[in-house]
């Protein structure tokens, strides 16, 4: 470690899922998980050769974090599975005209396409209790593993991870390092940035941060915790597993994050309705349409104002005893 102001992440064992819980969990402090995944069948089975052989036709989405920072996953461009392997071993990247910058196998959903590799971990972590994620309708669902695959010419720049989930990343093959630094300190960093270059970090302390670090290989996992800013390097190449978790204590926030994203759609619907019958309160006055009556328009605004009359109270109520209790 070269500037010794850099804390070491603390270290315990994953067996004890009490120690972690209360200590760590509770407080959300990030801690590394000794043996998270030592006795996955992951760790016995995959290696390059493994999703080589296996998998290598597929086609995989790559990240560019540096020149296009993190897109959405659908827009990703897709490369054979076999081809980012070959270079990831080789870490031998070199520029091309279209691309100077490496792909990077940051986050790869393969369960619902390969729910065979399910076998292969272990999901029910005896370290976090009930994953609300599960309960989410399939319209909404967000994957709660993924894959990613490094070499030593690829990371993950500085982020926070969406919507206030719990992460463990867990080494299969090879070795992370990451640097973290508290959501407290989140004004003295910024998205992308590199924590590694010794100039940023040196800024980073200067300005009061404290920054965390620590180094995962195979069987070890990463704990971090919900807003926790972290930049993850890959120490040669790696395979390694991201489960995120939402149990019940941090459901309600991570609810009205999801919100977040559906509240501007129906928004947007209901202005559109509003200025339909704005329209056509400007106009003579016209006979419902037959169609209200087949819809059941009359019955389905009432019950939609009822849902928002309900939400309104539970909201309400609930704002009232979150200020008497604290
Ligand atoms: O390994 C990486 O490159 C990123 C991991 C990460 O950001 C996470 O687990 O949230
Ligand atoms: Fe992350």
């Amino acid at each position: 470690m070269s500037n010794k102001n850099i804390k070491l992440l603390e270290s315990i064992d994953a067996s004890n899922a009490m120690l972690f819980q209360k200590k760590y969990l509770m407080n959300e402090k990030p801690v590394i998980l000794k043996g998270m995944g030592k006795d996955w069948p992951a760790i016995r089975r995959w290696s390059a050769d493994f999703f080589r052989n296996t998998y290598g036709h597929v086609e995989v989405p790559v990240c560019y974090y540096k020149s296009k920072q993190q897109e959405p996953y659908k827009k990703q461009v897709k490369i054979p599975l076999k081809d980012y392997i070959d270079l990831a071993e080789e870490n031998k990247f070199t520029n091309n005209k279209n691309n100077s910058e490496p792909p990077y196998l940051g986050g790869w959903i393969f369960h619902n396409e390969f729910p065979e590799l399910l076998d292969d971990i272990d999901m029910t972590l005896p370290c976090f209790p009930d994953n609300w994620l599960y309960k989410l309708p399939p319209s909404i669902s967000i994957p709660p593993t993924n894959l990613i695959i490094g070499y030593q010419q690829v990371s993950s720049p500085l982020h926070t991870d969406s919507f206030f989930v719990n992460s463990v990343l867990t080494m299969i093959v090879g070795k992370k390092t990451a640097r973290m630094v508290s959501p407290l300190h989140a004004s003295v960093v910024s998205n992308g940035q590199n924590l590694f270059n010794p100039i940023i970090a040196n800024k980073v302390l200067k300005q009061g941060a404290e920054i965390f670090e620590g180094t995962v290989s195979a069987g070890d996992a990463f704990y971090i915790p919900p807003g926790w800013w972290h930049n993850v390097i890959n120490c040669g190449f790696t395979i390694a597993v991201q489960n995120l978790h939402v149990d019940t204590y941090r459901f309600p926030l991570f609810e009205q994050q999801l919100r977040g994203f559906v509240l501007p759609i129906l928004s947007k619907i209901e202005d559109l309705g509003r200025n339909a019958r704005e329209e056509l309160s400007k106009t003579e006055t016209l006979p419902a349409p037959l169609s209200h009556k087949i819809g059941g328009f009359i019955e389905h605004e009432k019950n939609y104002v009822m849902h928002l009359k309900k939400s309104l109270k539970k909201s309400e109520d609930y704002l009232r005893s979150y200020y008497l209790s604290s």
